[in-house]
């Protein structure tokens, strides 16, 4: 037994007009822009380390919604310290991982919790949050 039921179609195309789509198609390649920017663009030119008094390289990294600077520059051959100061809440930056000195911070909120590194060759060492979203990386020359 055949059974017929008519239906209507679940949807229907509307046509739009062809400056339409290329402006719908347009607006969403730029948010998509922005977002990868946000996201991964570097943030800043960076900074360069001052030296304390022990020729150690310091230099100060605001933790809010990425890290600010994201790019260090130091020197090549001598002691370096990072201090951290987290002020975003999300648990995505509650650590930071430098995989090429094998080394990890965790990152307490509202607080400056430092890392001493050893002097090291020239070269980009990156590092980044627990879940590699947030980056920055070390420049040194
Ligand atoms: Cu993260």
């Amino acid at each position: 037994m055949m059974l017929h039921v008519a239906t209507a179609p679940l949807w229907r195309t509307i046509p739009q007009p062809p400056a339409v789509q290329v402006l719908v198609v347009a607006a969403g390649l730029v948010l998509i822009a922005a977002e990868l920017w946000w996201f991964l663009g570097p943030r800043g030119r960076g900074v360069t380390a001052g030296e304390d008094g022990q020729g150690v390289q310091e230099i100060s990294i605001t933790v809010q919604g990425g890290y600010t600077p994201s790019r260090l520059h130091v020197k090549a051959g001598r002691p370096v310290r990072l201090r951290f100061h987290r002020t975003d809440p999300s648990g995505c930056v509650a650590q930071v991982i430098f995989p090429d000195f094998q080394r990890s911070l965790d990152l307490p909120l509202g607080a400056t919790t430092s890392i001493d590194l050893p002097p090291c060759r020239p070269g980009v060492y990156p590092f980044h949050c627990g879940m590699n979203m947030v980056r920055g990386s070390l420049e040194v020359e």
